[in-house]
């Protein structure tokens, strides 16, 4: 069955250039709404464990580096059809192969530092919504 939430992160990158309030109503306008949210700064310790996943490839170190950078926005959000329509809406892991008036082609700069996360599966989405949010900070 398709879930209808998926987890988010606006990225260092992008919270460093001021886009956070750009990124966050583009992902409004497109549907979703706001299940979780909060701005936090990940530590090294913290980034690694998110990314555990990566651990045995080459940009994981890097990836771990830039992601305890700067703040992040963290997020649930909900709309039919979650994680495939959002996975639209961010456009390609790399900018450079993002369609037009995606998010990463408006406001990432490249393959490391591409301004936002989405979940891949409903399963990962549950699974990286409970690595940030407790029961008491979703509805
Ligand atoms: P995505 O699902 O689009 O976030 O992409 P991946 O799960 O493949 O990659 C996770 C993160 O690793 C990307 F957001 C950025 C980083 N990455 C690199 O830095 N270099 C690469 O070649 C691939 C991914």
């Amino acid at each position: 069955m398709m879930s209808n939430r998926t987890f988010t992160m606006i990225k260092p990158d992008a919270t460093g250039k001021g886009y956070t309030g750009a990124i966050l109503d583009q992902m409004i306008q497109a549907g979703f709404s706001v299940k979780a949210m909060k701005w936090i700064k990940l530590s090294a310790e913290q980034a690694g464990a998110f990314y555990e996943i990566h651990k045995e490839r080459p940009f994981y170190g890097e990836l771990v580096e830039f992601m305890s950078s700067g703040p992040i926005v963290a997020a649930i959000l909900e709309k039919d059809n979650a994680v495939a329509d959002f996975r639209k809406l961010i456009g390609a892991t790399n900018p450079a192969n993002a369609e037009e008036g995606t998010i990463r082609k408006k406001y990432a700069a490249s393959v490391g530092e591409n301004a936002v996360h989405g979940s891949d599966s409903d399963e990962n989405a549950v699974i990286e919504g409970n690595f940030f949010f407790s029961g008491l900070e979703r509805f």
